[in-house]
């Protein structure tokens, strides 16, 4: 079994999906450097609109220079660094610290990379010279600031397609939409609605561009779908084809959303956290109307300074109070946001470790358990007391997804997580009653394929735990899926050639996001290949690890994302 912690980086990562070329990691092979650019995909904000403020002390710049520089800036670098480069995953970036540096020893940095993980941008041949001189004055100059979005913003962008009261009363349709599947399809700004019986395509949905995830509410009939440019769709499953009723712009970049689950308020509100502005919004869940935003700069959690762009990282909703939970990323900080009397918002802020990212629920629906990435923990927060329970510490950049519930044949219930930054898979006891011991420690480390996991799943209904590895450099690990005998951990992982079963003749064939049907009994994978080739969803049978379908279609662009209604509605993973 080979181990490997080399990884790919998102803008390069997202570049070459787009042009179907080499892979990333070959051009950056210094292995640490790879989770920085995983991050690094370029942002949704235009640099146009950034407002710019020359340092006097900086070194001069043309107005073209300036403006290239903004543009590289946004695609490349504002993922890892921040669009204010007040520092993320990558170093803070302010003039107080560049203008010390000084153009040289910029230049170098950028040419060669460096070792704790900023890519070797020269030397790769993704920056010339001439823009590498460009970029080591930049740095030294202030942050251009890209525009606040609030109410009046996104009521403009605000549209109600169907209003509810012209909307079906009663489903119209015969799917048996509990196992619909929403499929990302990330670059062609578009999620596909595929009938989890008959694997037929039932519609292609317009969205925002780059979708990145989809959540159901919970009656099961509203999809919330939200794009990175912050464009959030509502698709109403009870019309005779499921397509569009509203939607909304909450900001100029975003990654998550979420809809009220606590009883009484079963599809009332919806909540969308935005990258920019760092804030979030409650909306009306049928309508997205948007209600109330809330700024999320603040404070960090650790040395206490405050932080000017702290982003929205992932939202669950609780089943323990009418509250969302809300990750906010550069501070690490969790908030409570209870939303039963929008006008005197309560908020709890609870202190985890910076930077949170994403994560899911134990079995019980009691604890969130979510990954503070580059602090390489876990924190686990109790909802019904509104508190941290402990943060433990994991491998390298744990990335859960939501993560995988399981009954351990020796600790009992287990969540689990593999990482981005090395092979292991985390096995986090969840059981304080129970099996008191064992509990919000690490029961088991499992040793996995390689580093580069996004996503890892199994179902209550199978003895299966499912690991990706698409970005691990190595195409035998990026193709392929391990799985683990869950009532045999200590066996050997098997490994399931996927993107082979896929029958796609080119391409990075990327193997990403297990999700199961609701009956737990298939477990459906995306081969990501590039936006202009031929990727595939594959079907295995979780009894036997034997293929049992491949869904192709040439509307099938760039799929990441699935997930089932059923198992999405209740929080099933
Ligand atoms: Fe994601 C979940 C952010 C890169 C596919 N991703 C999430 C969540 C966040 C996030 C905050 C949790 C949302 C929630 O639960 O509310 N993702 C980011 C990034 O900031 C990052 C690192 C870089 C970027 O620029 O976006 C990033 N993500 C990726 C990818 O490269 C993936 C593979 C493809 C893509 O669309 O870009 C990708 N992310 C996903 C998917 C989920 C996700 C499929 C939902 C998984 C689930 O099972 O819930």
């Amino acid at each position: 079994m080979k181990r490997s912690t080399i990884l790919l980086t998102g803008a390069a990562f997202a570049l070459s999906m787009a042009a179907g070329s080499v892979l990333a990691a070959e051009k950056h092979p210094s292995g640490s450097s790879s989770e920085m650019k995983y991050e690094g995909a370029p942002t949704t904000i235009n640099p146009e609109a950034a407002k710019e403020a020359m340092h006097p002390k900086a070194p001069p710049m043309t107005p073209e220079e300036f403006k290239l520089a903004k543009k590289i800036f946004f695609q490349r670098c504002a993922g890892c660094h921040g669009v204010l480069r007040k520092g993320a995953t990558g170093k803070p970036l302010t003039p107080d610290i560049t203008l010390k540096r000084g153009t040289e020893y910029l230049k170098t940095f950028i040419t060669y990379g460096s070792p704790a993980g900023m890519p070797n941008w020269g030397t790769s041949g993704e920056l010339s010279e001439k823009e590498i001189d460009i970029m080591a004055r930049y740095l030294q100059h202030e942050p251009p600031v890209p525009p606040e979005y609030g109410m009046k913003e996104m009521k403009a962008s605000w549209k109600v397609i169907i209003p509810p009261e012209k909307r079906p009363k009663k489903k119209m349709n015969r799917y048996n939409l509990d196992n619909l599947f929403s499929v990302t399809l990330r670059d062609a700004g578009q999620v596909a609605l595929i009938d989890g019986d008959t694997k037929k395509i039932i519609n292609v949905v317009n969205t925002g561009y780059a979708v990145h995830i989809s959540r159901l509410s919970t009656s099961g009939r509203y999809l919330y779908v939200i794009g990175r440019d912050a464009k959030v769709n509502l698709i109403d499953l009870w019309m005779k084809k499921p397509d569009n009723v509203a939607e909304i712009k909450v900001g100029l970049e975003a990654r998550s959303v979420e809809t009220s689950k606590y009883k009484g308020y079963e599809d009332k509100y919806a909540i969308a956290g935005t990258y920019w502005p760092p804030q979030f919004v409650v909306m009306k869940g049928d309508t997205l109307e948007p209600l109330k935003i809330v700024s999320t700069r603040g404070m960090t959690v650790d040395t206490q300074e405050y932080h000017p762009e702290p982003r929205v990282a992932a939202i669950v909703a609780s089943h323990e109070h009418p509250e969302f939970i809300v990750n906010v990323k550069e501070t690490g900080k969790v908030y409570m946001v209870n939303y039963s009397d929008l006008d005197n918002l309560k908020v709890t802020m609870i202190d985890a470790a910076r930077f949170l990212h994403d994560g899911g629920w134990d079995s019980t629906h009691r604890y969130f358990l979510t990954a503070a990435n580059k602090s390489n923990k876990i924190a686990v927060v109790d909802s019904k007391e509104d508190k941290l329970v402990k943060l433990i510490e994991v491998g390298k950049i744990p990335h859960p997804g939501r993560g995988a519930n399981f009954r351990d044949p020796k600790y009992g219930p287990v969540w689990a997580t593999s990482h981005l930054g090395d092979n292991t898979i985390a096995v986090i006891g969840t059981d304080p009653k129970g099996h008191k011991k064992y509990a919000w420690k690490v029961v088991r480390t499992l040793q996995g394929q390689g580093g580069g996991s996004l996503f890892i799943k199994t179902h209550p209904k199978s003895r299966h735990l499912y690991v990706d590895t698409p970005l691990n450099p190595d195409p035998n690990q990026s193709q392929s899926v391990a799985v683990f005998d869950l009532k045999n951990l200590d066996k050997p992982y098997k490994v399931l050639p996927i993107a082979k079963w896929a029958g796609l003749k080119e391409g990075p064939r990327r193997v990403v996001q297990p999700e199961f049907n609701k009956k737990g009994d298939e477990v459906w994978f995306s081969v990501w290949n590039g936006k202009k080739q031929e990727s595939a969803i594959v079907i295995v049978d979780d009894k036997t690890l034997k293929l049992k379908a491949v869904i192709k279609d040439k509307r099938l662009v760039t799929p990441t994302g699935k997930f089932n209604v059923y198992n999405t509605m209740h929080d099933i993973y």
